[in-house]
């Protein structure tokens, strides 16, 4: 139990955890835009895969039951590549990928570098076999995370960040893949969120969260 925990507790509480921010992302707090929008519409739309052992690298497989059914769950593809340090070939674990539900599907792929490091990964939070949340990283740090919340096949929802902290967020309310909402957030904290209300992709309207009321000292 603690192998599956170990594989699939991260996962699952991922999914949880996006399905917060969805709810979160329905309510409309402010809006504006900035000279990101261009770059937005280069967002390459969300591949489409449904893994069975996609190794058209050729690429050494070893297969994982974890939960014992008979059926491989974990599959780690492990390429020789010439190791820097040595000058000699090793081998280096390029591609981890995991059937969070059991039905023999791969739900979520992990993409590593020569390093070690994670580069990539890439969920499928409603199993329907299209990638709906990708991770990016950079020396092992996330750098930005990407997803179709929505699960309609459109890039919605982007967030940035600088030293593994969360520095903006952007939305697509209507969830067309245009940018009208962008949060800007300093040391993980709300600071000012812009909206573009009019769909010119400027912004309109500007707001900053309101300060908890500070708390009245009892009379007396
Ligand atoms: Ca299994
Ligand atoms: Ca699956
Ligand atoms: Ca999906």
């Amino acid at each position: 139990m603690s192998t599956v925990h170990q594989y699939f507790g991260g996962g699952l509480a991922l999914a949880l955890a996006l399905a917060a921010v969805a709810c979160s992302s329905a309510e409309k707090k402010s809006e504006s835009k900035t000279e990101d929008t261009l770059r937005q519409k280069e967002m390459p739309t969300l591949a489409r895969r449904c893994g069975k052992e996609a190794n058209d690298e050729g690429l050494r497989v070893v297969r994982f039951d974890v939960n014992g059914d008979g059926r491989p769950d974990v599959w780690k593809y492990f390429k020789t590549a010439m190791d820097k340090g040595s000058g000699k070939e090793k081998e280096f674990l390029a591609r981890k990928e995991l059937d969070l539900n059991f039905d023999g599907r791969v739900d979520v792929w992990r993409v590593y570098n020569e390093a070690g490091d994670i580069t990539k990964e890439e969920f499928d939070l409603d199993f329907d076999c299209k990638v709906d949340w990708i991770t990016h990283y950079e020396g092992g740090k996330i750098v930005k995370k990407e997803g179709d919340l929505g699960f309609g096949g459109v890039v919605n929802v982007w967030m940035f960040f600088k030293n593994g902290k969360l520095i903006r967020k952007e939305k697509s309310s209507k969830n067309n893949g245009k940018v009208d909402v962008w949060e800007f957030y300093d040391n993980g904290k709300l600071e000012r969120t812009e909206r573009d209300v009019d769909g010119d992709g400027k912004p309109d309207m500007w707001e900053r969260p309101k300060e908890a009321p500070a708390p009245v000292a009892p009379k007396g």
